[in-house]
């Protein structure tokens, strides 16, 4: 029956970069199960940071970037002889499996669901996408740019639903630009260019080479050393060449 797998010798084109994009299934349904805050859950997205480093662990990807209920990951040296369906599940799953423990090992999460047992467990889909090295920086700033409309968006909606229905709230929504969507928000207070950086541009996970003081015991002197060590960069800018330039030569 092997010959029945049809997908599974599909692989990653040789030579490509490539990126996961996992999306969490219905996270909307869990945010409310979860009495999260709104629009941002503070305690939700180190939940998600944390199961990102998991993986960061795990399978050394050059670069993780998060934000709602999406992780990109982007890939240099690729597993499993590049087979789709392998990458595929194994990430989505491994990601999936990380967060659900996240969510039940937490105290507050664990009260707002009332025990385990009734918690059904927590599933993302996932995506792979080739990219050339101009390809990977279009790709982030484009994720860069929907955390942003996100960041807008959700703010605009959950301030609207203090006074509105689902329906009327994305009615509005939709019918307003840019600007008058920032006055909106403006005239409740909520200077949105001044909320977060994490969430206005995302996090992202990757390494960075840090000095490590030290002692020779041979010579009997201190020495300074580097290290690669993952680091979660709170406070992104705005994704560019060189960011990534920076962040891949960190790889090597
Ligand atoms: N309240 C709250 N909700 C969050 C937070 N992070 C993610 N979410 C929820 O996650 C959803 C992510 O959007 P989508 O991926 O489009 O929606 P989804 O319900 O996951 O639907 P599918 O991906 O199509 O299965 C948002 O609509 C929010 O409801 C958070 O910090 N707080
Ligand atoms: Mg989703």
């Amino acid at each position: 029956m092997k010959e029945c797998e049809i997908f599974s010798n599909l692989r990653v084109p040789c030579g490509s970069k490539i990126v996961i994009r996992c999306d969490g299934r219905n996270f909307s349904r869990l945010a409310s199960n979860l009495k999260l805050e709104k629009p941002y859950d503070l305690d939700f997205v180190k939940a998600m940071i944390t199961s990102c480093h998991e993986f960061f662990q795990e399978f050394s990807p050059s670069f993780i970037y998060t934000f709602s209920d999406e992780v990109n990951i982007l890939l240099d040296d690729i597993p499993f002889n590049g087979r789709l369906e392998k990458i595929n599940s194994v990430f989505s799953s491994f990601i999936s499996g990380a967060l659900t423990r996240q969510i039940l090992l937490d105290k507050r999460f664990s009260n707002s669901i009332e025990g385990s047992e009734t918690f059904k467990s927590i599933s993302f889909d996932s995506r792979i996408i080739p990219l050339n090295s101009e390809g990977l920086v279009a790709y982030f700033k484009d994720r860069q740019d929907e955390a942003w409309r996100n960041c807008l968006n959700g703010y605009a909606y959950w301030i609207l639903r203090q006074k509105y229905s689902k329906n009327e709230a994305t009615q509005i929504l939709d019918k307003k630009k840019t600007p008058e969507i920032h006055e909106l928000l403006y005239g409740r207070n909520v200077n949105i260019t001044e909320v977060p950086a994490w969430q206005r541009r995302g996090v992202g996970i990757y390494r960075k080479i840090i000095k490590v003081a030290g002692y020779n015991p041979l010579k009997k002197e201190e020495v300074t050393t580097t290290r690669r060590r993952p680091f979660t960069n709170w406070d992104l800018p705005l994704f560019d060449d060189e960011f990534f330039r920076k962040i891949l030569k960190n790889n090597q």
